[in-house]
């Protein structure tokens, strides 16, 4: 039987921090209701990634996925692609809680719930820099590709549905995966919530801001070049209530 959630974890040459992260990220998962499955997609890793998580995770519903180039976009599609949860959910190694799915099984009548780290609510802990970061990719958000939704990084549930019909149509790769794949849902018409959420480091940050930013701001362009391409901004075909399928 599927399990209300399903959880994508992209992994990347984290063998050493695997232990403790998926350790943690499987004691908080253990004390839900919901039923679950967790799927670990490595790829490119050069440091054993893939045994160090079918080790931490032997005993619990954990899928380990192993691909062959670094991307986290293509880990990502692959296992939405894969998981047959009713919530179609993204957990970082180092970013993650049992109580967002809490939140999002309280929601009704949404398709995508995102713990947004600019909502009001929200309690971002990180260092000054990696806010700021955050903000001017929420201003871009809304520059850039007209959005209304404040943050796309981080934990998301979307519903099954919405992923088997949009996620095989999202080009970007790396890590524009899921912002373009928000976007779609955006301009479809999906009904979309954002929560607060207390967002901690659980380790130093690794990712280089300045190789990302620019990376970044190219592939919103190119969203917004793809989506421009593909006709109206709300293709009535995708948008749920007009199913014809
Ligand atoms: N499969 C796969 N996963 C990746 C890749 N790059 C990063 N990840 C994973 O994606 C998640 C987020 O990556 P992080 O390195 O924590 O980057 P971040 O959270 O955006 O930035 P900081 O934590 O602030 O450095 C982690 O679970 C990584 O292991 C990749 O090329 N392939
Ligand atoms: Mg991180």
């Amino acid at each position: 039987m599927s399990p209300t959630f399903s959880i994508v974890v992209p992994v990347y040459n984290e063998a050493e921090f695997i232990p403790r992260g998926l350790a943690a990220m499987l004691a908080q998962l253990e004390g839900l209701e919901e039923t679950y499955h967790v799927l670990v997609v490595e790829n490119g890793s050069s440091d054993g990634t893939a045994e160090a998580a079918r080790k931490a995770s032997r005993g619990h519903p954990v899928t380990v996925i192993s691909l062959d180039q670094p991307d986290y976009g293509a880990a990502m599609r692959h296992g939405f692609l894969e998981a047959d949860g009713e919530w179609v959910v993204n957990f970082d190694i180092d970013y993650f809680s049992a109580g967002f799915l809490g939140q999002v099984r309280s929601l009704e009548g949404v398709d995508l719930v995102i713990a947004s780290k600019r909502d009001p609510g929200s309690e971002d802990r990180r260092p000054l820099i990696r806010r700021v970061a955050t903000l001017v990719f929420n201003l871009l958000l809304r520059a850039v590709l007209d959005s209304d939704v404040s943050d796309t990084h981080g934990m998301k549930a979307f519903r099954r549905e919405l992923v088997a019909r949009l996620a095989p149509q999202v080009e970007s790769r790396q890590d524009l995966f899921d912002t373009e794949l928000v976007i779609r849902a955006e301009r479809a018409g999906y009904r979309i919530r954002e929560v607060p959420v207390v967002v901690e480091e659980m380790r130093v940050a690794r990712s280089s801001l300045l190789k990302r930013v620019p990376r970044t701001i190219k592939g919103m362009f190119r969203i917004r070049r793809t989506l421009a391409g593909s006709g109206s901004s709300v293709p009535a075909a995708h948008a749920p209530d007009a199913d014809t399928d």
